[in-house]
């Protein structure tokens, strides 16, 4: 039996290989959805970006969901300085033409999570928690619910991304962050610590690249695009691949090692608001409540991504 997951996403090329590569593994995953939020860039172009990649996946039946165009309580932050105009800059992919459903994302969550078996269902947010932290306000109820909470976001040693102290999507909406790492939901996190280990080095995109399939084609031109960005930030080997941990993880968890801490999120911080402060060392007497990866066998990873994406 495939697991249920729910895919919570702000594309962003990133997200968008995460998606094909749960589109690429039916055997184990079903995605029953696909809800959009506004982050790396506006929810127009985000829940764009989503039916574009589901076409590419020939996965037009895939139902897509916008939801929240705004963080609870601050202004929107976009990244186009990363993603570029569109958010999936890179490729040359054509219009969707697939209809984006009528629902809100956060009404199919909660509807969603009622209706499947208890403790059937996983969510990963490759975003901002914006939808996931108002469906929990719109229904408690939910939260038992829900086997997993699998999300890209926060970082530990690796710092900041967006500011010195937070990465991009915590930051994003820190007060959603901090609805869902207190919900008692299980939760395990693919922060910087981890996505600052898969590593889009040359050979790696000439492996999609070498595909020689559409979805290879696509996947080599967006870790392109990423790369300028990412060489200058970091003067790195290659662009990082955040999200495609969540849905790696999800078939290859012995491919992720990490340690289950407390992590609370700042919300307050004078420099460091959107900061996830994961207990790592174990001292501050807190309950732990989130799984913290920290390594990744990066080659593994890169072997799996590429034999999945040529299954599309
Ligand atoms: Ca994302």
């Amino acid at each position: 039996m495939p697991r249920k997951i729910i895919i919570d996403t702000d594309p962003g090329q990133d997200d968008a290989v995460a998606i094909l590569l749960a589109l690429a593994s039916p055997d184990e995953l079903e995605v029953l959805g696909i809800t959009a939020v506004a982050g790396n860039v506006p929810l127009a172009l985000t829940e764009r970006n989503a039916r574009i990649v589901c076409e590419l996946a020939g996965r037009s039946d895939m139902p897509v969901f916008a939801g929240c165009d705004r963080p609870l309580r601050r202004k929107l932050v976009t990244a186009e300085h990363v993603h570029g105009k569109t958010g999936l800059d890179g490729p040359d992919l054509p219009d969707p033409t697939m209809p984006l459903q009528e629902a809100h994302a956060v009404d199919f969550l909660v509807d969603t999570l009622r209706r499947e078996p208890e403790g059937s269902v996983t969510l990963c947010p490759l975003g901002p928690l914006t939808n996931i932290a108002a469906a929990l306000g719109k229904a408690p109820e939910i939260a038992p619910r829900i086997a997993e909470i699998v999300l890209m976001g926060g970082a530990y040693f690796e710092v900041g991304n967006i500011t010195p102290a937070a990465e991009f999507n915590i930051y994003v909406d820190p007060e959603a962050a901090d609805i869902v790492f207190k919900s008692g939901i299980p939760i395990t996190v693919m922060p910087l610590d981890v996505t600052h280990k898969a590593l889009v080095t040359r050979p790696r995109n000439e492996a999609f690249r070498a595909l020689g399939t559409p979805v290879g084609e696509a996947v080599a031109a967006m870790t392109d695009f990423f790369e300028r960005f990412d060489r200058e930030k970091y003067g790195s080997a290659g662009a990082p691949l955040h999200d495609p941990c969540v849905t790696a993880y999800l078939l290859r968890p012995d491919l992720f090692a990490g340690r289950h801490v407390n992590v609370e999120i700042e919300t307050e911080g004078r420099f460091t608001t959107g900061m996830t402060v994961a207990d790592w060392w174990g001292v501050s007497g807190r309950a732990p409540n989130a799984t913290f990866m920290g390594d990744l066998d990066s080659d593994a990873f890169f072997a799996l991504l590429t034999d999945r994406l040529g299954r599309l």
